[in-house]
């Protein structure tokens, strides 16, 4: 059959990667033509040192990476960009006001007393279908409207949607990661009640586009090598929230299964065709967002490999000269921990010292935390498994969705060690794969709305079961705690 060629841009809250792929309706193979540290900056602001990610440095990664994919295929048919969600940017005539605050600042506290103060929390669950988490857009920006930054501006982006308005000059809002604002009423639609209520200014939100929506070309004025043949690729809009790339790519039957997209978060939970906004679900932190060819992400937000990678970060400041596959190694070894530490815990949201976090946690409960880098790595990957598997076990029993399999995929599929505990804890096969499903994810949008590709996402995710290994990890029932 016919195959082309298009190119995923993923930015993911620790690094990102541009990927080309070449697709057809039996092909789909990608290779890596850049990938770099995704490394936020502190900058003291008056008061205190606010955390802000580097987009600048981001969107010139990113044109280097497009520059190697131009020099060996001129011909590529479509870029498609995706980003972490709730973070944006303001502008104010076409120009980016300063550089997006990270979710992980600490700024957020003020903004959720400013938004529940006017508008109850049952009251934006109702509408928005989110879970609450103390960084969702809306807090945000009741903050940017109280310290003044939102009046000087007329444009609000969200991450990706900065990047493909940086690529092309035109600006809007891809919906599946609008959702994570807070501020779509349930039928996708910029909720204008409630901007309103909230003080927003209305006219700043962009024109809302569905994933698969060619929204223009490769500016020539970029100032860098970028050698596309005659008019260059089109940017086409795709699941621009990476979860949600990330979901369209999950080779499962998702009326049996639940997935855990496991990055920087875990994302645990299952797809549905309509929202689900029972106070049930509202109690357990479940949210309804949006997902490509409207679908709901039915998920709950688990801390994810983060916690592990800012304990590693917090070693190699000591001096330790540790890795995440030795520490991995050595801790499958030990034996199994008798008690793992709640992984929600809100303490460890903010960058820091996660080991003495955790090891807070244990001590306030008269419990001895492991004193080695090893044992620490595997309390980690233990609690995580088990949130994992009572978040899935949760997301099944509120929904009805008989969950017979767990798929992982993102970075989290490649650790055996989590794969299994997931499998123990849960009692249910673990089919770990792929790790590049968010790349993937995006890929197969932008394919399909090129032509290369056709169907439901059923046949996308039959696609991607027919051309990348699924590892199977089956529960060792033993091992199964209570
Ligand atoms: C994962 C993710 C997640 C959001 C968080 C801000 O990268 O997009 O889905 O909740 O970052």
């Amino acid at each position: 059959g016919t195959t082309g060629t298009v190119a995923a841009v993923d930015l993911g809250a620790t690094s990102g990667r541009v990927m080309h792929a070449r697709v057809g309706a039996d092909t789909l193979e990608l290779t890596e033509a850049a990938r770099f540290l995704n490394t936020p900056v502190r900058v003291w602001e008056g008061e205190r040192a606010a955390l802000h990610w580097d987009v600048m440095g981001l969107f010139s990664s990113v044109l280097e990476g497009l520059g190697t994919v131009a020099r060996s295929d001129a011909a590529l048919a479509s870029i498609g960009v995706d980003a972490w969600a709730v973070d944006y940017g303001l502008l104010r005539g076409g120009r980016l006001l300063g550089e997006p605050y990270h979710y992980r600042d600490e700024r957020t506290a003020r903004g959720v007393d400013l938004v529940h103060a006017a508008v109850p929390p049952a009251e934006l669950y109702r509408e928005g279908g989110l879970q609450f988490l103390p960084f969702n857009s809306l807090y945000q920006l009741a903050l940017d409207a109280a310290d003044g930054a939102l009046a000087a501006a007329d444009r609000f982006l969200l991450i990706p949607d900065l990047i493909a308005y940086w690529l092309t000059g035109s600006q809007h809002a891809e919906r599946t990661n609008a959702s994570t604002t807070g501020l779509l009423t349930a039928d996708g639609a910029w909720n204008n009640a409630l901007i309103e209520r909230l003080g927003l200014p209305r006219t700043a939100f962009p024109e809302l586009v569905d994933a698969g929506t060619p929204v223009g070309r490769l500016l020539p004025s970029l100032g860098h090598d970028l050698p596309f043949a005659g008019a260059g690729p089109t940017v086409t809009a795709v699941g621009s929230h990476d979860t949600a790339s990330a979901v369209v790519a999950v080779p499962m039957d998702a009326s049996r299964a639940a997935y855990i997209s496991c990055g920087t978060w875990g994302l645990v939970g299952v797809e549905l065709e309509q929202r689900v906004l029972s106070e049930e679900g509202r109690a357990a932190n479940f949210t309804n967002e949006g997902g490509v060819d409207g679908r709901i992400r039915y998920l709950h937000n688990v801390m994810g490999l983060w916690l592990l990678s800012e304990s590693i970060r917090e070693w190699q400041r000591r001096g330790l000269h540790v890795d995440l596959p030795g520490l991995l190694a050595e801790a499958a070894e030990l034996p199994r921990p008798a008690e793992v530490f709640d992984a929600e815990d809100p303490r460890f949201l903010a960058p820091g010292d996660m080991p003495a976090r955790i090891t807070g946690w244990f001590e306030e409960r008269g419990l001895r935390a492991p004193a080695s880098p090893a044992g620490m790595v595997r309390v980690i990957v233990e609690s995580l498994a088990a949130a994992f598997a009572a978040t899935v076990q949760q997301a099944a029993a509120l929904t009805g969705v008989p969950v017979e399999a767990i798929h992982i995929v993102g970075g989290g599929a490649r650790n055996a060690l989590l794969c299994q505990a997931t499998a123990d804890r849960a009692g249910l096969p673990v089919l770990a794969g792929p790790v590049e499903a968010t790349a993937i994810g995006n890929v197969l949008v932008q394919a399909r709305a090129a032509g290369l590709l056709s169907g439901d996402l059923e046949t996308l995710r039959a696609l991607v079961a027919r051309t990348t290994p699924i590892v199977r990890y089956t529960p060792d029932r033993i091992l199964v705690h209570g």
